[in-house]
């Protein structure tokens, strides 16, 4: 089922559209609660009902690790936890401001601030606040306006705002996508305007990196497109584009768990390390295959302009193999870099110039002055093979789910390998996993997962598994016996039920307004 772009970000006036599960028409218990909680809420802190809520949620990638930014298409899907953003427009003569709630107040103190007319809203990216993620979403909204209609009157509107997310934060499913596109979706709303799935995605994208991540686009995706009961296949090459596709029957259903490191690994303070050091890798692999390749990359839309895929498809170009199924053309940049990128040490600023034949100041303001990066060496073979290898990986998942309606036993454990293979190129190839990581998936698989991977970016963070439905209790009482207990003796028991949730696949973005 493929989706358009274009269309907008659906609205409705009943949660049971949003939350309804496949076995049921109607909602929980604990969601028509936690609504009934936040309209309450509302109304005791404003004196009056909210004009609407809007709701993102965060995500798990299933496969397709650390390549949306080389512009591959991923996997993943919207899990059911998400951020939930109440907000009623408010009249007022001076300057335009927000009023922002959280339902835990003693966590997430209650804020005020007035909202410059013409220029973008101040954020101090140094001070950890809960409301500068809200923020990134103004900023982005209120710049998508002004440019998409000029018109030097506009006022952007006062609201007031009362927040519910329980997406846990810093636990690797993107809390902080299904904060920023809630945000940006409620202040267009605010504002009049119905986004499109596309510009509501292309605005959250430029406003997360504005933290200075210089992330792909995966997340925001999974949080705007996704259906629930699918995955979503994103594509970012050529162009962006969502398939949703279905996961089949199995004699055993296949379930998805997801269970916390609760290893932490702050991506923007360690991104010169790990995070955008990964991009810049794999940024030079591509401008060196090219090179020795002898093509000519156009610029594309990664965030630094030339990417492995850009590659792939210059390469196949030049060959006139672009016809070839896609699964072909990744096997011969797999056989490209294995040939070409020899050097299992890595690659010097020189030796990456000389390769070039350019100077090394030329390379540092060319690659290496959009953000700030710590390394002597580049691993350019080993992070191109993990970003190729895993490309291919990303093309089998898929074309096993979409062979058949039922999934047999030898289908199964074959995904569970390519979930299994991922995990040891993510250790290996792009030294992106933790020993903690590492331990969870080894215990997860001998209590009986198919396959155990880290899901997003890594080094901690948070693990994905696939396993039979009857498999669920002994896996979670392995993790919490050898995992939990064992490396956090005094874990209270409120931690350990944010440890490990079962994943649905849930719906993506929706307007509700029928508070
Ligand atoms: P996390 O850190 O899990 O939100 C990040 C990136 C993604 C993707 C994955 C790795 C952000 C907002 N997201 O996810 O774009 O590159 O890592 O596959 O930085
Ligand atoms: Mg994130």
């Amino acid at each position: 089922m493929a989706a358009t772009p274009k269309e907008l970000v659906p609205e409705t006036e009943s949660i049971a559209d949003v939350y309804a599960s496949d076995e049921s028409s109607g909602v929980s218990p604990e969601v028509q609660a936690r609504w009934n909680g936040l309209i309450s809420g509302f109304t005791k802190l404003y004196g009056h009902r909210p004009d609407f809520v809007s709701r993102s949620p965060g995500r798990v990638n299933i496969i397709g690790e650390h390549i949306d930014y080389s512009l591959y298409d991923v996997l993943p899907t919207a899990v059911s936890v998400d951020v939930l953003i109440a907000v009623k427009v408010v009249p007022s003569d001076g300057e335009p401001f927000v009023k922002i709630s959280n339902v835990n107040p003693e966590k997430f103190p209650t804020r005020e601030f007035s909202v410059p007319r013409t220029t973008d809203i101040e954020i101090d990216p140094k001070k950890h606040e809960w409301v500068n993620y809200f923020k990134s979403g103004i900023r982005g909204a209120l710049k998508f306006l002004r440019e998409r209609y000029p018109d030097p009157s506009f006022a952007p509107a006062s609201i007031e705002v009362l927040l519910d997310g329980n997406v846990p934060p810093g636990g690797g499913i993107s809390s902080s996508a299904a904060f920023v596109c809630s945000s940006a979706l409620a202040v267009l709303k605010a504002n009049n305007h119905n986004v499109s799935k596309q510009d509501l995605l292309d605005l959250a994208v430029v406003s997360e990196r504005a933290v200075g991540v210089y992330s792909g686009g995966m997340d925001q995706a999974a949080s705007i497109f996704s259906a629930r009961g699918y995955l979503l296949y994103t594509q970012f090459f050529p162009n962006f584009a969502v398939q949703h596709v279905p996961i089949p029957k199995a004699e055993h259903e296949i379930t998805f768990l997801v269970a916390q490191s609760f290893v932490t690994s702050n991506k923007a303070d360690t991104a010169p390390r790990r995070y955008n050091l990964r991009v810049a890798e794999c940024t030079l692999a591509a401008v060196v295959l090219a090179k020795l390749n002898d093509v000519t990359l156009p610029k594309d839309n990664s965030s630094l302009g030339y990417s492995l895929r850009n590659f792939h498809n210059e390469f196949m170009r030049k060959e006139g193999r672009l016809g070839d199924p896609l699964e072909y053309q990744v096997d011969s940049v797999i056989q490209a870099a294995m040939e070409q990128l020899t050097q299992e040490e890595g690659y010097t600023r020189e030796e990456i110039a000389k390769l070039l034949e350019i100077t090394v100041p030329e390379l540092e303001a060319q690659f290496l002055s959009s953000f700030p990066v710590q390394a002597e060496r580049f691993l350019l073979r080993q992070r191109a093979l993990h970003c190729f290898k895993e490309a291919r990986r990303v093309l089998d998942f898929k074309a096993c789910l979409s062979k058949t309606n039922t999934l047999d036993e030898h289908h199964i454990l074959y995904l569970g390998q390519l979930l299994n293979e991922s995990q040891e190129s993510c250790r290996t190839l792009y030294e992106c996993s933790c020993p903690e990581v590492d331990d969870i998936c080894a215990i997860a698989r001998r209590a009986g997962t198919w396959g155990s991977r880290l899901t997003g970016a890594g080094w901690g963070g948070c693990t994905v598994h696939m396993l039979p439905q009857t498999k669920v209790d002994a896996v979670i009482k392995a993790l919490k016996e050898e995992y939990y207990y064992k490396k956090f003796p005094d874990i209270s028991d409120e931690k350990m039920a944010h440890a490990m949730v079962i994943s649905k696949p849930s719906n993506g973005s929706f307007m509700i307004t029928g508070a």
